[in-house]
């Protein structure tokens, strides 16, 4: 079975999306997600230049030997545009492999170890008032797992709470230009243990309940915000503290109790390795689209495992329903699955293009039993929606220094 054809489509149903289509010479195809917030196009280009020309004639079935191939063989192994390129074209041919197998891709991978995938919602408001309604609404509707965001008194744009586009933050559409935003670290920590220690006097213990710091503090700066949650008992702090340097992590993990997530910005297993096996994260958020596809989703489960570390992949809106399908499989099979995160089921425009079998019911959520990914993408609808140049914003300090948005 010879790769015959691979398309990238880029749309954007209010936010930008770069999919391919991988066609075989028997007529199958497969659907993979190359999406990269704010830098769509550069992948694009990777994709068109340096990869598809590679690929046309090879067989399909070995998604190993092409990945090794696009990764190894490229000399320029990792990066986050080559990264999502891989990624692309690894989770089409899983997609294809399922199709062929006429099974769902988590047989593939050793098949279910549970019967759903337990998600963590949303709730961000511009009070502790707002957010407790948002919670209260999201117990009632059955998640089990929430992430609160507040916005900051006194600071502009704080990240999770954007006015009126409160449960989708992010959205883009019209960004010509990177937006500011302000931040104070001051001003955070005098005031974010407050939205924990409402949450649980009015909800008690029963809720889990995470936050994200979006890399904004320093080590010693997470020490002391760590002790301050530790009476709220958070499922998980995610990205307190930038990653590159790991050993800053060491310094969090030997002075509080509080759970970490971190990598969603991981592009290879190489990034989480350190954190891993000495046991400093919790949660690694590699997503299948940023982490390079199934293939080493896969072999970084299978590591974390070792180590007592779950997986909980990211699942922001500018992960398309692909990546999305994506992770459900991978979930459903990883028997150190911790939760996933999810946003919602997307807009009518978005869900005009993509079609995905998936259904929530009280937190979690179910698939059927297509083959491969059971995803879909409509080639004619995409063209309704091109793509609109957009970024995400940056932050900086109050006297104007660039910090971590
Ligand atoms: C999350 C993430 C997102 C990212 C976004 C960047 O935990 O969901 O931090 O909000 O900011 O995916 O493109
Ligand atoms: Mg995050």
């Amino acid at each position: 079975m010879k790769i015959k054809d691979i398309k990238v489509f880029v749309c954007c149903p209010g936010r930008n999306f770069v999919t391919v289509k991988i066609i075989t010479d028997d007529g199958l195809y497969g659907i993979g997600d190359a999406t990269l917030n704010g830098r769509e196009l550069a992948v694009v280009a990777y994709l068109e230049e340096h990869v598809i020309p590679c690929l046309i004639g090879r067989d399909a079935h070995q998604i190993e030997d092409i990945w090794q191939y696009l990764y190894k063989g490229a000399y320029w192994q990792n990066g986050a545009v080559s990264i999502a390129a891989i990624a692309a074209i690894d989770v089409a041919l899983w997609d294809i492999k399922g199709k062929v197998a006429n099974l769902p891709v988590y047989q593939l991978l050793g098949g279910k170890s549970r019967r759903a995938v337990t998600v963590y919602a949303h709730v961000n408001g511009e009070t502790i008032e707002e957010v407790l309604k948002g919670l209260e609404v999201a117990i009632k509707e059955g998640y089990k797992v929430v992430r609160l965001q507040c916005t900051i008194p006194g600071t502009e744009g704080t990240y999770g709470t954007l006015g009126d586009k409160k449960n989708y933050y992010e959205l883009q559409g019209n960004r010509p230009l990177p937006p500011e935003h302000g931040w104070s670290t001051l001003k955070y920590l005098n005031f974010i243990p407050e939205l924990f220690k409402r949450a649980r006097e009015k909800f008690g213990y029963d809720i889990e309940l995470c936050h994200d710091v979006h890399s904004r503090l320093t080590p010693i700066e997470t020490v002391q915000l760590g002790k301050m949650l530790e009476p709220y008992r958070l499922k998980f702090l995610e990205d307190a503290v930038t990653y590159e340097n790991t050993d800053g992590y060491k310094v969090i993990r030997n002075q509080t109790s509080i759970p970490l997530a971190l990598g969603e910005k991981f592009n290879t297993i190489w990034d989480a390795k350190p954190l891993i096996e000495n046991q400093i994260i919790d949660f690694v958020r590699t997503a299948v689209t940023h982490g390079g596809g199934l293939t080493p989703l896969k072999k970084l489960a299978d590591f974390a495992l070792l180590y007592h570390v779950r997986m909980a992949p990211h699942g922001a809106p500018d992960l398309s329903p692909v990546c999305f399908m994506a992770h459900m499989h991978l979930d459903l099979w990883a028997p150190n699955f911790g939760v996933q995160e999810f946003v919602g089921f997307g807009t009518p425009e978005l869900n005009e293009i993509f079609s995905y079998d998936a259904k929530l019911k009280d937190g979690e959520i179910y698939i059927e039993d297509s083959p491969g990914l059971g995803v879909d993408f409509n080639e004619e609808a995409a063209k309704k929606y091109p793509y609109k140049r957009s970024y995400l914003p940056v932050t900086r300090l109050e006297d104007g220094t660039l910090w971590s948005w």
